[in-house]
């Protein structure tokens, strides 16, 4: 068993310090993400959308955290092929991102992209090469920096599994050479693919051995909890700007699916995936924001009522919207 030395935070004053109007906002998007993803699958169960599909459900807690710490607009961002929430939090819609999931030409990247290749005008993407995306972080970061654009990161989120690519250690080593104001979010769902990190990982813990190689600050947290999310995204903020260097930040948690749609899961039993469903990010938080008379039951089955019309609304304007025109193929590509 990997022990893991979570940062320790004070969740009352956090709780106060986001205050009831975020709070449920967080919560709401949650909400929407979750049930984005159910219908997305649905979806890809009726035969709407192909290819690959990863889900974020069970992870919500950490992007709709890092989100509304670091606000969505002055920071620059990127991520994995699970790049649906990211995407949504930093101001996709759901019709957009529907569309993309089936192809349409309303999409978010024109429909050619799909699952794994959502952007928004501060979000990078979504990139199906597992390592990608950390380079890509060293490169937002080092544009924060050339425009010497004050009190503004980037951060990249990544796998537990992408942290074994070479791309990691040499990324962490640009951001460190040149002092970039960058977050390396490593998302540990305990999977990559199959294969379980115990059996991936030389050296665990990620975050905290890697951040000690190369001097730097560290935070490992409870990736199902929001408030602990929102308090280290702060927190590295300061730091990485205080210090000029790369921070990191280890998130434990789960996913609830399997590694994608097509993944049974056969590596997981039912009692292991019941024990982490009980873990779900959003009933935890929900009940934080019940204990602070915040939301009442009622109020709170209206929101999901609501985000899932929403989400439903949107699954019938991807199916009813045009196929992009074989016209444009050669619109938005480098080398037609
Ligand atoms: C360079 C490369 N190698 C292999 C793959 C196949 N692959 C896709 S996801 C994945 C596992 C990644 O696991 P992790 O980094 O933990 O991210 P998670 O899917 O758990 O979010 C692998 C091996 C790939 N897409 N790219
Ligand atoms: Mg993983």
């Amino acid at each position: 068993m990997v022990r893991y030395n979570f940062t320790k935070i004070d969740r009352k004053s956090t709780l106060e310090e986001i205050g009831k109007e975020k709070a449920l906002l967080m919560l709401s998007d949650m909400l929407l993400i979750r049930h984005f993803e159910q219908r997305g699958e649905q979806s890809y169960q009726m035969g709407k959308v192909w290819g690959f599909y990863h889900s974020y459900i069970g992870q919500e807690a950490i992007q709709t955290g890092a989100v509304y710490a670091l606000g969505r607009d002055h920071t620059l961002w990127a991520t994995t092929y699970r790049c649906h929430a990211l995407a949504l939090l930093l101001g996709m819609t759901v019709e957009e991102g529907m569309c993309e999931l089936y192809g349409k030409a309303n999409g978010n990247a024109k429909g050619r992209g799909g699952s794994m290749h959502m952007y928004t005008s501060t979000m990078a993407g979504g990139s199906g090469i597992v390592g990608a995306q950390w380079p890509l972080g060293v490169g937002l970061a080092f544009s924060i920096k050339y425009k010497k654009e004050k009190d503004k990161v980037a951060v990249v989120f990544g796998g537990d599994g992408a942290v074994m690519m070479g791309t990691y250690p040499e990324s962490l080593n640009l951001a460190c050479l040149h002092k970039l104001p960058l977050i390396i979010v490593i998302e540990n769902n305990q999977f990559s693919m199959g294969t379980h990190l115990e059996r991936g990982v030389a050296h665990p813990p990620l975050g905290e051995n890697t951040a000690k190689a190369f001097g730097l600050t560290s935070y490992t947290i409870d990736g199902m909890d929001l408030i602990s999310s929102w308090a280290v995204f702060q927190a590295a903020k300061k730091d990485a700007l205080t210090q000029e260097k790369p921070v990191i930040i280890e998130t434990v948690g789960h996913r609830f699916r399997g590694h994608s749609i097509s993944d049974a899961a056969l590596y997981r039993s039912k009692e292991e995936l019941k024990r982490v469903m009980e873990l779900d990010p959003i009933p935890i938080f929900l009940q934080e924001c019940i204990d602070k008379g915040w939301i009442t039951e009622e109020e709170y089955k209206d929101c999901d009522t609501k985000k899932r019309e929403k989400v439903q609304a949107a699954m019938k304007f991807a199916d009813e919207s045009p196929w992009p025109d074989i016209g444009t193929l050669e619109e938005g590509v480098f080398a037609p």
